[in-house]
């Protein structure tokens, strides 16, 4: 298992690489460019500066997240196969600086979804919770309300530009029900599988957060079933998934540690996040500190299953809570990161001295 931390860039980003470098068990950072519109290629230079910052301050960066998807290959729009081009050519620039995973999503509209982005824990820490009773309204009131919250943060995946045409984004997608988005998720995999193979790039859907649909849009990346039929576009290591714990773990009918042993089994995990949410209803929940004894998920069994599975692939601790003072981004704090990759690699001492792989 390979800890890293993810890093938002020196424009958008308040905790110095320096920083991360100190968190014991880090090698590296899960970057992104910021500044490319989705649908364009990440310049070799733009790319190639992010990776020269990162390596000065003794990290790697091979782990991208994310490179998102245009809206046109996910409706089947008209500028699908230019997207996908530019997708091509920037996999080969992300691989000549030695990235070796793309974590991406492909949720149509909407990103990750909170009802409350500052939800105060009786510790007196902040962290983000979901009601699913305030997502009953409109897409729009949803997304003001996460905009609000935000506390003038920008929010991975919820850029306001795209945001701006929501009425028109929401029209096109209405007639793809859940097999049209799966039938343009096949073609974009089939696309660009040849480039990734060559390139040794794997890709890496990360599930959708929550796991189920949302304001009557599909959503295909919630489940086992799902991931069995995104793995069947291509079958191959180049076509995985980011094993979000905390996503798939919002489900309470999702088996997460089958999942686990299933699709790291298979060694369709290049990349895994690791956190722990609890459930306050059947289906409300806010995300925890990663203890177990702090929330509904078992991080002892989620570890053991990945270490058990043969998982070698990448990691980070996903969210942190806002501790000790600190004002982050919702859901970046240092402080509670770095005390989630302490506890994490200490299971993960723990379970690999117990049971020495073969
Ligand atoms: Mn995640």
């Amino acid at each position: 298992m390979k800890m890293g931390m993810r890093w938002f860039g020196q424009a958008d980003d308040t905790i110095p690489l320096e920083y991360i470098r100190q968190v014991p068990g880090v090698t590296h950072v899960v970057g992104a460019l910021f500044d490319v519109p989705v649908g364009e290629t990440w310049p070799l230079d733009k790319i190639t500066a992010l990776h020269d910052l990162i390596t000065a301050a003794g990290l790697n960066l091979e782990v991208i997240e994310s490179v998102n998807i245009h809206d046109d290959i996910k409706i089947g729009g008209p500028q699908r196969d230019w997207a996908i081009e530019n997708y091509i050519a920037t996999i080969k620039n992300l691989a000549q600086v030695g990235v070796k995973v793309i974590c991406y999503n492909f949720m149509p509209v909407f990103d990750w979804v909170r009802t409350d982005l500052r939800h105060q824990l009786p510790d007196g820490s902040y962290t983000m919770a979901y009601e699913d009773a305030l997502v009953q309204g409109t897409a729009q009131e949803t997304m003001e309300r996460m905009q609000a919250a935000a506390g003038g943060h920008k929010l991975p995946g919820w850029e306001p530009e795209r945001l701006s045409h929501l009425a028109e984004l929401l029209d096109a997608y209405a007639p793809l029900g859940t097999d049209g988005l799966a039938e343009n998720f096949k073609y974009f995999i089939q696309a660009i599988m040849p480039t990734c193979e060559a390139y040794d790039v794997k890709m890496a859907v990360h599930p959708d957060d929550p796991p189920k649909s949302l304001f009557g849009l599909p959503r295909i990346v919630k489940d086992a079933d799902d991931m069995r039929r995104i793995e069947a576009f291509h079958d191959s290591p180049y076509n995985g998934f980011t094993l979000c714990t905390g996503s798939l773990g919002e489900n309470r009918q999702n088996d997460l540690i089958a999942i686990i042993c299933e699709f790291a089994g298979r060694d369709k995990v290049p990349f895994a996040q690791i956190r722990n949410i609890k459930f306050t209803s059947e289906v409300d929940f806010h995300e925890s500190a990663h203890l177990s004894s702090y929330g509904s998920l078992d991080m002892y069994e989620v570890m053991k299953a990945f270490y058990e599975s043969g998982f070698d692939g990448y990691a980070r601790p996903d969210h942190g809570r806002d501790i000790w003072g600190e004002r982050r981004r919702p859901g970046y704090g240092l402080h509670d990161r770095a005390l989630g990759i302490a506890y994490l690699t200490g299971l993960w001492e723990a379970i690999s001295k117990a049971n020495p792989r073969g």
